[in-house]
């Protein structure tokens, strides 16, 4: 057991310790060595704040010491072979619905807008979809506050629609996950509107109810507490007021979400993408949040519930009765989630979950998404190097770097338009060349990039907006909108760019948010005649994956790790290597050594022979 007077090396040698500890300083902005350091390893861990310049106080040290004393178990060791699946080598689409295709003409893309597209997405290459929610909601957060399980969003079209995309999906020998949001559900929902009304019936105990709110706050700006005036109580919600968090301790709920998945795995869905599945368990007695971790993580609470009690408890018992009864994939959306902690909800023999989405490489260290800053690429270097030698060979890891939740990548790393091109080719290299599955987000595949969005009633998002109208209370309305601009969801939730005719093609109506003239340059069609293009990139790199699986299980070797700005690595198994080598910079840089063998891809049509030049990125094949 660890304690107070527990040294902070032996912390650190705990997996919970190490993941907690790194995410710390990750938010910190301080570097991994100083814990590495024998000097402060040997220090107690009641000094911690101390070292810490203070920024975290004893509650932090105590809450630590929970998390790690309620975990007992640590991963297993990486000596056996990966055991194949088909999602370990599959390439995965996130289509983000409302955005992708519209039919009809609303504005709104639907599922018959999704089955005109599924030649397109076949054509690139594509093996499985991730669709996000598409079931009955009132959009407060866009469908991930559903209202009804069992219905298909008016807007989106009917559950025949959702059949016949289903047989389309499957006739091309593509597999469709869909997206499961069990941490809450509408506060339209009949569950909830049942609880408030009926609060002595089973439905009284399916939500979480206060009779006085603690200080957690919400994600999405503000208190994460209603008052709810029929029961004189307080109901929690983690996200938008109306997102109201379900009771997972109560067995009965836990039950009818097992029915609701079950009946989507009858129609023969393959899976599920799990929304925000590591907050379903909640520390018992919702204890009030540490103010020092709160001021850190810029949201309060979350040190109980991100990695509750009993999370494993409920992953597991969803996994034995109902994902593998019927052979379904599982990846886990968990923010805060570290290496450590995905090991143990993601390794093969644990049946917990497939595959995690781990977040802490999309933004670099001391940095949030709301912040305007350069990102650098070496350090997802370093985090990639990280993962892909310590993550394991009974885990898989998830590569991915945009979704709905995220400004698109080629902007945060360099805006400059000269460089859009190799750029958008650079981070197709490495998603598709490391080990892991890789899921592209709908437009990546183009090198979409952020919108220009020029006023705040542009924006639609409902972090956005909450978040806009809290700055507001402190600064300026341009300041405010500025800071919103740097990190809105909104960017990556503009309509498909299909061609280069009135709103891109993707609707013969306006669309229900703002598109600048981006398509007119950047688009399907014109990408599609173009050998030079991103998406012909992405194209020829899929199958090339396809045509090297060495990719899917071989090793992954880091060379010259230490050298600034260069990404090496092969990838080897008992019949081929592969050489990948990538400039994470806009200089030119020189090279130690001319790759051997023949270059299969790289995003410059010659090779140059001394030097890399601005983010040049190669696949070479040994012989
Ligand atoms: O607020 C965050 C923590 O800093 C986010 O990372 C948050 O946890 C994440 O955005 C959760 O995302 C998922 O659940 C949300 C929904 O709005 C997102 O679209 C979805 O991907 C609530 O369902
Ligand atoms: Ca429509």
């Amino acid at each position: 057991m660890l304690t107070k007077k527990s040294r902070i090396k032996d912390v650190y040698a705990n997996p919970i310790g190490r993941d907690i500890i790194d995410r710390v300083l990750l938010q910190m902005n301080i570097s991994k060595k100083a814990v590495n350091n024998p000097i402060i390893g040997s220090l107690r861990l009641k000094v911690l704040p101390k070292l810490l310049k203070s920024q975290l106080d004893e509650g932090f040290v105590d809450t630590l010491l929970t998390l790690l004393n309620t975990e007992h178990e640590t991963a297993k060791g990486n000596d056996e072979m990966i055991l194949k699946a088909w999602w370990k080598e599959a390439v995965f689409y996130q289509i983000y619905t409302r955005s992708f295709k519209d039919s009809n003409g609303d504005g709104i893309g639907d599922l018959q807008g999704i089955i005109s597209k599924l030649d397109y997405i076949k054509e690139l290459g594509i093996d499985a979809i991730w669709l996000s929610p598409i079931y009955d909601s009132p959009n407060d957060d866009n469908g991930y506050d559903i209202r009804d399980y069992h219905k298909i969003m008016a807007e989106f079209g009917t559950m025949e629609d959702f059949n016949q995309l289903l047989t389309e999906v499957h006739n091309r020998d593509m597999k469709l996950i869909m997206d499961l949001v069990v941490n809450h559900t509408s506060d339209e929902h009949k569950w909830y509107q049942k609880a408030i009304q009926e609060p002595n019936s089973k439905y009284g105990d399916y939500y979480i109810f206060k009779d006085q709110p603690n200080n957690w706050t919400s994600f999405f700006s503000g208190s994460a507490w209603n008052y709810v005036e029929e029961r004189g109580q307080y109901a929690l919600h983690l996200f938008s007021k109306k997102q109201i968090d379900l009771n997972w301790e109560n067995e009965t709920l836990r039950q009818e979400i097992h029915d609701m998945i079950k009946w989507w795995l009858e129609k023969g869905i393959d899976g599920f993408r799990l929304d925000v599945i590591n907050y379903i368990s909640k520390r018992s007695g919702l204890p009030e949040a540490n103010e020092s971790i709160g001021k850190l993580m810029e949201y309060k609470g979350v040190e109980h519930y991100f990695y509750g009690p009993r999370l494993h408890e409920y992953l597991h018992d969803m996994k034995e009765k109902v994902f593998i009864p019927y052979n379904a994939f599982s990846v886990g959306e968990t923010p805060g989630i570290g290496m450590e902690m995905s090991k143990l909800l993601t390794a093969d023999y644990r049946k917990e979950l497939d595959m995690v989405f781990s977040f802490d490489h999309l933004e670099m260290p001391g940095r949030t998404r709301f912040d305007d800053y350069h990102y650098d690429l070496n350090y997802l270097k370093s985090f990639m190097i990280n993962w892909m030698e310590n993550y394991g060979e009974h885990c898989q890891p998830s590569l991915f770097f945009e979704n709905h939740d995220n400004p698109r990548m080629i902007s945060k790393i360099n805006s400059e338009r000269q460089y859009r091109n190799v750029l958008g080719k650079l981070l197709a290299v490495i998603q598709l060349t490391l080990r892991g599955t890789p899921f592209i987000y709908q437009g990546q595949e183009l090198g979409m990039i952020n919108q220009n969005f020029q006023s705040i009633e542009e924006l639609r998002d409902v972090e956005s907006l909450n978040l806009y109208d809290e700055l507001c209370n402190t600064m300026k309305k341009e300041e405010a909108f500025s800071k919103i601009l740097a990190g809105s969801r909104d960017h990556a939730r503009t309509p498909m760019q299909w061609n280069n005719q009135q709103y891109a093609g993707f609707s013969t109506g306006k669309p229900w948010i703002m598109m600048d003239e981006d398509y007119k340059i950047c688009n399907v069609e014109t990408q599609f005649q173009d050998e030079n293009s991103i998406l012909r990139f992405f194209q020829n790199l899929i199958t090339l994956r396809k045509e090297h699986r060495v990719i899917y299980y071989g090793e992954v070797l880091f060379i010259n790790q230490k050298e600034k700005d260069l990404f090496a690595y092969y990838r080897k198994d008992g019949t081929e290597t592969l050489y990948i080598e990538i400039n994470l910079s806009s200089s030119n840089k020189k090279r130690t050594k001319y790759p051997e063998g023949i270059r299969l891809l790289s995003n410059y049509a010659e090779d140059s022979s001394s030097f890399l030049r601005p983010y040049e990125a190669s696949i070479w094949k040994y012989n």
